[in-house]
């Protein structure tokens, strides 16, 4: 059986973790697009001399040409830019806008059955810009934001209890950006959930609270430190996670914007939603019962995905 093709479209900073991590897993060949003369191909050769070193097979290409995608199960997407400190994700929409359009031509014209996944800022209007251009049905085209998001909650809380990262679930849900809700009720050590970890004293609300906000301006915090573009390793490490979850047909359930036809009262929008990534893409969304506080913070999140569309409506009249 021929081996997997995975396709990444934006080979930069996350672009070029995505290959080293797909390769390394032998999760099948790997493309690497990029607009940039030559760097692509860089990318590609220094990572195929790391192969004998690390004991992987895998074929890894550079190109700039879209024909050099045909036939990939999976394209991720990260072309446009990044946050430069002091930048929200938004302030990026008008030129992402513009790459999205020749991305999403470029997947219709020569990878129609693949698995999309979208990274580039503002995640949730990007991916849903994305799946309008490339005309692909909407159960194969999804955002990658909540499994960063979560992780990095994950991280906190685990820091936090002093446990194995291994052993703490989180959920958050919504938009990426601070409008994300992380819910404490479904986030758990080991299926204890975060309330009764702080009855049983291994916590406090108010550290609590100040992990949630950290959380939610994780991005910030490290655009910041970084001084030059913004995380890496972790989105590409969620987004790898998301692939290989179509690829093997595992049925994980991830936090993920997926598009919404009337689950959470939300219809025909994407948003940051529990779902199920199997062979079929999105398996199923999962509607979880949400309290009144995570509903209030559910939707002032749709209502922030909901005015971003409206400016990409506004930048491109065929949206
Ligand atoms: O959780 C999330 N979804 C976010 C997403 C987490 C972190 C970063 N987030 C966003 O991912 C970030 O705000 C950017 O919009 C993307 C990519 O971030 P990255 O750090 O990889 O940016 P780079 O290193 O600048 O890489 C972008 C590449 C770069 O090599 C450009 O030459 C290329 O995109 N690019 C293009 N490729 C193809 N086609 C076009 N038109 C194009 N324009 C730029």
């Amino acid at each position: 059986m021929a081996r997997n093709k995975i396709a990444l479209i934006g080979a930069g900073m996350i672009g070029g973790t995505l290959a080293h991590l797909a390769a390394a897993k032998e999760m099948g060949d790997v493309v690497l697009f990029d607009i940039a003369e030559g760097m692509p191909s860089g990318k590609a050769l220094d990572l195929a001399q790391a192969a004998p070193v690390e004991g992987f097979d895998a074929k890894l290409k550079g190109t700039k040409d879209y024909a050099d995608i045909a036939g990939a199960d999976v394209v991720i997407v990260t072309a446009g830019v990044p946050r430069k400190p002091g930048m929200s994700r938004d302030d990026l929409l008008g030129i992402n806008l513009k790459v999205m359009k020749a991305v999403g031509e470029g997947i219709k014209a020569h990878a129609p059955n693949a698995f999309v996944i979208c990274i580039t800022n503002p995640l949730d209007a990007m991916v849903w810009a994305l799946r309008e251009f490339s005309g692909l049905s909407h159960n194969m085209v999804v955002g990658m934001a909540g499994v960063l998001d979560s992780a990095r909650f994950r991280h906190f809380l685990a820091e936090e209890f002093d446990v194995s990262v291994k052993d703490v679930t989180a959920f958050v849900l919504g938009g990426h950006g601070d409008t994300m809700v992380p819910v404490l009720e479904y986030s758990t050590v080991a299926g204890i959930p975060v309330p009764d970890l702080i009855k049983m004293g291994w916590s406090t609300q108010e550290k609590m609270d100040a992990i949630v906000a950290r959380t939610r301006s994780g991005g910030g915090e490290i655009v910041q430190l970084l001084g030059n573009g913004s995380a890496y390793y972790a989105p590409a490490t969620s987004a790898i996670a998301m692939a290989e979850s179509y690829l093997k047909d595992q049925k994980r359930l991830f936090p993920c914007a997926a598009h919404l036809t009337g689950q959470y009262g939300v219809d025909d929008l994407y948003v940051g939603v529990p779902i199920v990534i199997g062979a079929k893409g999105v398996d199923r969304i999962v509607e979880i019962e949400l309290n009144e506080a995570a509903k209030a913070g559910f939707q002032i999140s749709v209502d922030a995905v909901k005015e971003l569309l409206v400016a990409c409506k506004a930048l491109d009249e065929s949206l």
